[in-house]
């Protein structure tokens, strides 16, 4: 974890200078916030969805304490089929980040996923709260399928084979958010 510049939402300015403006309140000391990033990472197998009895979603939770605000999650899914060289479909995943409110997703069978999930900064929110992702957000990912494997056999018409059972992957999770001064 490690600090960086520091930043001042111009939306809390907004705010501090409207309430210096109401003489019945007490001055309300300049509230600001340092940028901090950090990261976060997961390794994980899931299961054919369409077989067998193991998940085939995983749900890793980028959570941040309840006084900061989260502005930025991007998250990088790779994988690799462990039976395509034997003729299974390519594996395919979703990777979605989601804060209940706002969402991002994509799917592929190409081996990488990138999700961002950002900060509308033409938000007019007038608060930190709605100007930000909030303090927890969700990154989902699910096997979508695995596809079918056949068996090499020398019966003529008679094609054997079995499901993929599923596949492991890799996630790499980063992300800012902000941070109120001490
Ligand atoms: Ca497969
Ligand atoms: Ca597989």
């Amino acid at each position: 974890m490690k600090k960086k510049v520091l930043l001042v939402f111009a939306i809390l300015l907004v705010t501090a200078t409207a309430f210096a403006g109401c003489s019945d309140d007490k001055p309300v000391p300049p509230l600001t916030y340092s940028e901090v990033s950090d990261s976060l990472s997961d390794n994980g197998y899931l299961g054919d969805p369409d077989h067998g009895t193991e998940s085939s979603q995983a749900s890793i939770p980028v959570e941040v304490e309840n006084a900061s605000f989260l502005v930025m999650v991007t998250a990088v899914l790779t994988w690799v089929d462990d039976e395509a060289s034997d003729g299974s479909e390519p594996d395919m995943f979703k990777l979605s980040i989601t804060n209940g409110e706002m969402s991002r997703m994509a799917n592929s069978d190409q081996g990488r996923l990138e999700v961002s999930l950002e900060v509308d900064e033409n938000s007019t929110g007038g608060s930190m709260e709605s100007a930000s992702l909030g303090n927890k957000v969700d990154v989902i990912v699910d096997c979508v399928e695995c596809g079918f494997t056949p068996d090499i056999k020398d019966w003529g018409a008679i094609h054997l084979g079995h499901n993929d059972p599923g596949n492991d992957y890799s996630l790499e999770i980063k992300y800012d958010y902000l941070e109120p001064d001490q």
